[in-house]
């Protein structure tokens, strides 16, 4: 188990937040081994100092922000700093601690303060943090000097995956070339992707808030855990509100119930008039310890749902809920997976115009501020892990299988209080037919399962029903498939066959819902022919009808939901199946219509009206 929670920061009457954004001094480490800073230790000085530095947004990827090639391209050591004034009171108050938080770095990220080391951690899209209060006290009237070093190397034991490759034909590759290998079909964007934050709390704080729900006709119920770090005799105070303020329900100690009469639930966009109903659960502590008292409050948003599996259907609320929805990445030009609030809420209104009613966080968890938008407006999430490209054999070893626990671990004590998030997705499309994913699906799954008895957990698979090893494990069986477009290319007519026979096959070897996690096909925008012809507007239309006229005869069955590939054009490594990036989005990378969007558009409001 992990060390202690991770709740998002958050200003109160007791904790302030100081953003770290903007430019910070940066330089990609180019010597040969890639550990000249390492060597020359450039974390005891300003990195200004040891040699020549650009300036880099925070948060940002990046690749796309100059014009080098080589910094594009870039794999190894990356360096940024920069310095900050800490306010003088949080210096002076010895009862206030201070947090240095990173929300997330592709992809191993080592971070010092003033010099000295203060974390590690290992993985992208999740955040770490580290208590530098003493640090700073050590030298009060002086900035405070960050230095973070991130390394985008993915191995067989990194999440995701990859592998390095020398090219030793002295004759055909200078001395040092080398190649990453990837399995999975994204830019290997790379940097701290979302924002840097200094933070307080009171010494002794909440450190971790959980909470479960339920309902019974009328009454919901809030079940809470609550964990303070320090403190002797603490008193914890919850208080529930209600969306406009009003109290609801109380309770005090670490861990108890309260009682919602005439509750209001929380329900999906277009399943209710009223989504996205949220609470607020406010933890108030005071603790008394032998000299001095402190005074700590976090206020966390808490929407009142049940999710429950059957064979044949997905319940929220104990009703049937059909998923019509896409798939995204986190991905937009220059700033590459950097965060960014115009584009997430630019992406939002896309996806209410085109009714949509959830996503999959494919290949990766996303920031958690959209996570809140996602309880706030009603979207519906499957969370995924960034379990993506497991396909070598190697891949299924012990130490992989570890370091994929732990970011379990990680994403959901980040992510376990999202309403909106409604299953885990432990990996996509994994060599799932290899003897060993059985082993390693099982242990992953149940693992899941043990730190989450409230959620289905599943995996998004390629493999057809006989070769797949890990799908009695999964409670939903989420399927991807590329029908006329992988394979039997152009041939549109091969869909309603191969499709029915994949999901007949599928629901009768494990007799569980089945969601099309994936299909789709790649459009390059204003490209035109009819008859349709692959890459046009009108094959991507073609395509997508003939999948939806087979979710059709099988909707009322077992069939729970459709999520197209993908919400918008993404960019990709380099090869010959892509053009500047993969095009199956129904939106161009800047968010502009094309075709389909309005076919989905139409569809799924239809479906708004007719499952809703
Ligand atoms: C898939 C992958 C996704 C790819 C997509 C494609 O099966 O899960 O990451 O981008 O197919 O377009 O090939």
């Amino acid at each position: 188990p992990l060390d202690g929670g991770m709740l998002f920061p958050q200003e109160s009457s007791f904790r302030e937040v100081k953003e770290l954004n903007g430019l910070w001094d940066f330089r990609a480490d180019g010597s040969p081994n890639r550990n000249e800073g390492f060597e020359k230790a450039w974390h005891k000085r300003r990195l200004a100092e040891t040699g020549p530095v650009i300036e880099m947004p925070v948060p940002a990827s990046y690749n796309d922000i100059t014009q080098d090639p080589t910094l594009r391209d870039f794999i190894g050591w990356v360096w940024y700093e920069r310095e900050v004034f800490v306010p003088a009171r949080w210096i002076s108050d010895e009862g206030t601690r201070v947090v240095l938080r990173v929300g997330s770095a592709h992809y191993y990220s080592i971070v010092w303060v003033n010099g000295e080391k203060v974390t590690e951690h290992e993985g992208g899209h999740l955040p770490f943090e580290a208590e530098i209060s003493s640090l700073i006290r050590k030298e009060p009237t002086k900035p405070c000097r960050i230095t973070i070093a991130v390394n985008n190397t993915l191995t067989l034991e990194t999440l995701p995956p990859g592998t390095i490759q020398y090219m030793n034909d002295s004759s055909r590759y200078p001395d040092g070339f080398f190649v990453q290998n990837i399995d999975f079909d994204f830019f290997n964007y790379a940097g701290i992707h979302r924002s840097v934050l200094l933070y307080t709390t009171p010494k002794v704080h909440v450190d971790d808030i959980s909470v479960e729900t339920n309902f019974m006709d009328n009454t919901g119920l809030v079940r809470y855990k609550v964990s303070v770090q320090g403190g002797f005799n603490n008193t914890l105070n919850i208080t529930l509100m209600d969306k406009d303020g009003h109290f609801v329900a109380s309770s005090n100690g670490s861990s108890g119930g309260l009682k919602v009469v005439d509750v209001k639930l929380w329900w999906p966009y277009l399943m209710h008039e009223n989504p996205g109903y949220l609470y607020s659960m406010k933890v108030h502590l005071i603790a008394v310890s032998e000299t001095s008292t402190y005074e700590d409050e976090y206020t966390l948003p808490v929407g009142i749902r049940t999710i429950n599996v059957t064979n044949t259907q997905f319940l929220i609320n104990n009703k049937p809920f059909y998923f019509h929805g896409v798939n995204k990445h986190e991905d937009s030009d220059i700033r590459g997976r950097g965060f960014d609030w115009p584009l997430i809420v630019k992406d939002f209104n896309l996806m209410k115009w085109l009714g949509v009613n959830s996503f999959r966080t494919s290949h990766y968890p996303y920031a958690e501020e959209i996570l809140q938008m996602c309880d706030r407006h009603g979207i519906v999430v499957i969370d995924e892990c960034p379990g993506v490209g497991i396909k070598d054999i190697r891949s299924f070893r012990n130490a992989s299988l570890s370091h994929h626990l732990v970011v379990m671990d990680e994403l959901v004590r980040r992510d376990k209080n999202h309403p909106s998030v409604v299953m885990w997705s432990v990996a996509n499309e994994p060599a799932s037919e290899m003897p060993p994913a059985e082993f390693y699906f099982k242990t992953l799954i149940e693992h899941t399962k043990a730190l989450d008895q409230t959620r289905p957990v599943t995996y998004v698979t390629i493999a057809a029903a006989d070769m797949d090893k890990g799908g009695p494990y999964v409670d939903v069986v989420c399927a991807n498939s590329y029908f006329a477009w992988y394979f039997d290319q152009g041939r549109l007519d091969i869909i309603p066959l191969q499709l029915s026979t994949h999901f007949e096959n599928w629901y009768r070897k494990y007799q569980r819902p089945i969601i099309q996690s994936e299909y789709g096909a790649d459009a390059v925008p204003g490209l035109h022919m009819d008859p349709p012809m692959m890459f046009t507007e009108e094959y991507q239309n073609a395509l997508l009808q003939s999948y939806h006229d087979v979710f059709d005869q099988k909707r009322n069955q077992y069939f729970i939901g459709e999520l197209i590939w993908n919400f918008a054009d993404f960019m990709t490594s380099q090869g010959i199946y892509r053009v500047v990036g993969n095009k199956k989005g129904i939106f161009t990378r800047q968010r502009q219509p094309k075709a389909a969007a309005f076919l989905l558009r139409k569809r799924y409001w239809r479906l708004a009206n007719e499952t809703g």
